[in-house]
């Protein structure tokens, strides 16, 4: 109902909606609209009222619910249905869960925070509430399996896309799925899969970025090595907006995706990563590989010189930069 009201609101930016207005419109009595008012108000959204008059919405937190986003949102269907949840476990579990049980291609889990965010391989997302980004997009495309890197490297782009022209500041890709400003992690991406051998159910697409954190905020063990983009750029930023040119971004490189091919993608991937030619230091599946990047192949695989110049291709794990 909380979103009934908002919206009835947001019917009348410049006027007073009078309660019995609203308890004749929703159905419910005017001690109900009272008590919805109140908890809106505990919400943090600044709501004027007047005895004679009625109600009037002055200011919206910078909440990421479905009422503050969609009427944002320019997508044509990413984000149309969003699921939303004050704490979870983990988005991605939760799109998970929700694409077993038949949710469509766009549908978004959002989360204030996570308990248990997740990064790969078992690590832990830092998700503490109301400061950040941490949600997940379920996609149904039609490629096989073997081509799901190329989700991950579309996240990426866009990601950094969004970034860019968010804040005129320019991040960087990380191999496979890191976002650096400065050197530094801003987002991360875990995308997670469910297919048969010749054909994808769904990815789930798992996006965490770091927006409004101060630095004495992250622990000590990864203080130096992450980043926000409040840290980069000195100011508050909305999260609302953000997720709003985040979605367009995602929903714009997937379609160029379905209908080009993975050549514009990796051709954007290039060139925010800028790998080719770098020393680095490869942990894939308890291996470690030492040796040059020279590229990334057509299906989003790291191609890996060692020094005997033996090129080794790599399709998951962890990179360092060797100096
Ligand atoms: P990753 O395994 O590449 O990175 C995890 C590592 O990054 C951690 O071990 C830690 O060193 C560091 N780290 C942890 N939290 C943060 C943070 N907030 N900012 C910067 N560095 C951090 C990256 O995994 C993939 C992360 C995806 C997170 C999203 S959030 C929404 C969705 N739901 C979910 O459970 N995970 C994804």
């Amino acid at each position: 109902m909380d979103e009934e009201v908002l919206r009835l609101l947001r019917e009348h930016p410049s006027d007073f909606l009078s309660g019995e207005e609203i308890s004749h419109r929703l159905k419910v009595t005017r001690t109900a609209v009272w008590k919805r008012m109140k908890r809106l108000r505990a919400l943090g959204y600044e709501i004027e009222a007047s005895t004679r008059s009625g109600y009037r919405l002055i200011r919206s937190p910078d909440l990421l619910t479905p009422s503050e986003i969609k009427p944002i949102l320019k997508t044509k269907w990413m984000g149309k249905t969003i699921h939303y949840f004050p704490t979870v476990d983990s988005t991605n579990s939760k799109a998970y869960q929700l694409a077993l049980n038949g949710a469509e291609e766009g549908e978004v889990v959002i989360a204030e925070s996570q308990e248990k965010g997740r990064g790969r391989l078992g690590r832990n997302w830092f998700s503490p509430p109301f400061l950040n980004l941490y949600l997940s997009i379920i996609l149904r495309p039609k490629i096989p399996p073997h081509q799901a890197p190329l989700i991950t490297l579309m996240a990426a782009v866009a990601t950094a896309d969004a970034i860019r022209k968010f804040s005129g500041l320019a991040p960087s890709i990380k191999w496979p799925n890191d976002i650096l400003l400065r050197n530094r992690k801003i987002a991360g991406l875990l995308n997670e899969i469910h297919s048969e051998m010749d054909r994808i159910h769904f990815v789930i697409l798992g996006i965490g970025i770091n927006l409004n954190m101060d630095a004495k905020m992250f622990s000590k063990e990864i203080r130096n090595v992450a980043t926000s983009l409040k840290r980069e750029t000195g100011e508050m930023i909305s999260r609302k907006d953000f997720i709003q040119k985040l979605l367009q971004e995602l929903e714009d490189w997937y379609t160029i995706f379905l209908k080009e091919g993975s050549a514009p993608v990796l051709e954007a991937w290039r060139k925010w990563a800028q790998i080719k030619g770098k020393p680095v230091k490869v942990t894939s599946f308890g291996e470690t590989l030492v040796g040059v990047a020279v590229d990334i192949d057509s299906d989003g695989a790291l191609i890996l010189e060692t020094k005997n110049g033996e090129r080794k291709r790599v399709v998951a794990g962890d990179i360092k930069y060797q100096r």
